[in-house]
């Protein structure tokens, strides 16, 4: 049997453990996670473990990123089989803090990015989303010391951010991305896939092979506007309500209006049923 990962939930306990890490000389990697842990998080620990010796795992639930209306509530829960899992992928510390160990007592500090957080994408939907991001993902940062953390190209408008944020704040870490783990049929694994229905779970699919319909299309020339007129229109007939789909620069999200533009990035988000459902490919 797999040894249980050590699980840390304590500011002064995870500093002492990176400190015997950092003594040893031993590169250290970050994985930050809400836990519900998939397929598509453990291809980002497995990443992390060929550039690092010591693999950190966080599984925190973050409240900041989630807006009163939004599902922190039921959000899934899932702590014995993800420590389990990550038992297996032989993950050295699991950082598991309480929110009062996050968010203390008179907590009062907030990063607000700007650039990639305000592209008119996701932040368009979820105006309290990247500032929760930020910070968490800031203080995980600065809490587990990583020489580098690794982030899913699943949520691209957030990888841009964290990348910013790296960047603008100095941080000594390097931002590792992975491509989108996705299911047999084309979803993109996340952990509130969990919410569909069996007949929503059926259809969810469209997404990405609408995605991939209108890369293939705008690569081969076709007018960008009425590619993603004909996408979107796709994604709704399916039963989808539309957040999204926009073609942008890969890497500043600025609005692309031809293939010339690029590289581009497609992103969409769309809701079915109770369910938001977001993905990206690249052109
Ligand atoms: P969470 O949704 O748990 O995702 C954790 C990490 O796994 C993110 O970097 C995300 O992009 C990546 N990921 C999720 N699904 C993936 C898939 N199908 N393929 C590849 N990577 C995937 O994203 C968050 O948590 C939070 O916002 C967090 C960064 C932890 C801050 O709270």
């Amino acid at each position: 049997m797999a040894r249980r990962p050590r699980v840390v939930r304590t500011v002064s306990a995870l500093r002492r453990t990176v400190a015997r890490f950092r003594a040893a000389h031993e590169p250290i990697a970050l994985v930050p996670t809400m836990g519900a842990l998939h397929a598509g998080h453990l291809a980002l620990v497995r990443a992390a473990q060929r550039r690092a010796d010591s693999v950190i795992v966080s599984i925190f639930v973050n409240p900041t990123q989630f807006a009163p209306h939004e599902d922190l509530k039921t959000y899934p829960q899932t702590f014995a089989a993800d420590i389990a899992v990550l038992a297996a992928l032989k993950t050295d510390l699991i950082w598991a803090p309480s929110v009062e160990t996050m968010y203390p007592a008179g907590f009062a500090t907030r990063i607000v990015p700007e650039g990639p957080a305000t592209a008119g994408l996701e932040d368009a939907f979820r105006p309290h989303f990247f500032a929760g991001v930020a910070t968490v993902v800031a203080k995980l940062l600065i809490q587990c010391e990583p020489d580098v953390a690794v982030f899913g190209e699943k949520d691209y408008q957030q990888l841009k951010v964290v990348a910013r944020l790296v960047r603008d704040l100095d941080l000594p870490v390097k931002i590792i991305s992975v491509p989108t783990v996705r299911e047999n049929d084309g979803l993109a694994m996340a952990s509130r896939n969990a919410y569909l229905s069996e007949s929503e779970r059926a259809v969810a699919p469209v997404l990405h092979r609408v995605l991939a319909d209108c890369a293939g299309k705008i690569a081969q020339g076709a007018l960008v506007a009425r590619v993603l007129d004909e996408g979107g229109a796709a994604i709704e007939r399916a039963g989808f309500t539309l957040d999204y789909l926009e073609a942008r620069h890969a890497e500043t999200l600025k609005p692309i209006e031809t293939a010339d533009d690029g590289p581009i990035r497609l992103l969409v988000a769309a809701r079915i049923g109770k369910t938001r459902l977001i993905d990206n490919v690249g052109v």
